[in-house]
């Protein structure tokens, strides 16, 4: 069982780069190393090695050899996979539209905010729902920031609110109604059922019936948001992983601009 997992015949890499036919790389160009992970639900033994094998060759995994393996419960065995890719993407073909093309620094917005915009602006932050995940909303607001990069309280023309997780919606929007937001910045960890779409979906169905969704600059971020998700619920954008507040602070103050004229 398990058997055959490694080829005895000698590998040709092409190893030139080719955008049009780009894989993973390990330790020679082309090689299309990876390493995965998964759990599956079965007892571990034998036959979970066999099956987690069989389907990782079924994703085009070549030479696929399991690293690691743990039962994580009766009936449930977790694997790490190491392995080759076969597939590879044109890379040359993608298009992406990129929300920041360069972001600004911290002192570059508050000028911008300064003399193009003429007045603070009032952002309001929260982690909505039932969602109990603050250190992504913290690290774009915190005073003191995330890896180097400061948050939104310490800009001179932001008045930042950060109110924290499992804030409703009605509550979100009616601090918004309150203190007149310009901004509000919406975190989601939590996807799994997708109950960060309804949520987001709800918020916008609350602002739209308060008629200050055109108002505002509705934006969103988590691990698992992307600009395109985010539009497609309805909002100004969206901010992944790897985000900064000079990230978000360089897009809403463009984008408040944008909307003077
Ligand atoms: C810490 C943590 C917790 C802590 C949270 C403490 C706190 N005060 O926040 C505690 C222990 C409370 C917790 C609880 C739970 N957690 Co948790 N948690 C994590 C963990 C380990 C780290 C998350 C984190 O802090 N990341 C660091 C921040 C900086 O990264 P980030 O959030 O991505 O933020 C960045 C960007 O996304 C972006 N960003 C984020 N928000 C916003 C907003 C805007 C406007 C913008 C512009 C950008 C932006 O900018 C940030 C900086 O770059 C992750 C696993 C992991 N390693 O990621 C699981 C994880 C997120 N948790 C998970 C789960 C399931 C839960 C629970 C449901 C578990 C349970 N069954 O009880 C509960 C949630 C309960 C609830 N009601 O929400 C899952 C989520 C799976 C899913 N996709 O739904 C994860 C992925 C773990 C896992 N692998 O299963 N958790």
């Amino acid at each position: 069982m398990g058997g055959g997992q490694y080829s005895t015949e000698k590998k040709e890499f092409d190893k030139n780069l080719d955008l049009t036919k780009i894989k993973p790389y390990g330790d020679t160009m082309n090689d299309g190393k990876i390493q995965i992970s998964f759990t599956l639900p079965v007892d571990d033994g034998e036959k979970a090695l066999f099956a987690a094998l069989e389907l990782s060759k079924k994703m085009g995994i070549e030479e696929p050899s399991v690293a690691y393996r743990v039962p994580l419960d009766k009936g449930y065995t977790y694997f790490v996979l190491y392995g080759s890719l076969k597939h590879s993407i044109d890379y040359t073909k993608i298009k992406v539209e990129s929300i920041v093309t360069k972001a600004m620094t911290m002192e570059e917005i508050d000028d911008y905010i300064k003399t193009k915009l003429n007045r603070k602006l009032i952002i309001i932050g929260a982690t909505t729902g039932t969602d109990a995940h603050t250190v992504g909303i913290d690290a774009i607001m915190n005073r003191k920031g995330f890896a180097g990069h400061y948050g939104l309280e310490r800009y001179e023309m932001i008045e930042a609110y950060n109110l924290g997780s499992q804030v409703s919606n009605e509550v979100f929007v009616k601090k918004a109604l309150d203190l007149n937001a310009d901004v509000l910045l919406v975190s989601q960890t939590v996807t799994q059922k997708d109950i960060h779409v309804r949520n987001l979906t709800n918020l916008v169905d609350l602002l739209e019936a308060e008629e200050i969704r055109d108002k505002i600059v509705l934006i969103c971020g988590g691990p698992r948001i992307s600009n395109e998700l985010a539009k497609e619920l309805g909002y100004d954008a969206g901010f992944g992983p790897n985000t900064f507040s000079e990230n978000v602070a360089t897009y809403f103050v463009k984008e408040l601009h944008n909307r003077m004229f």
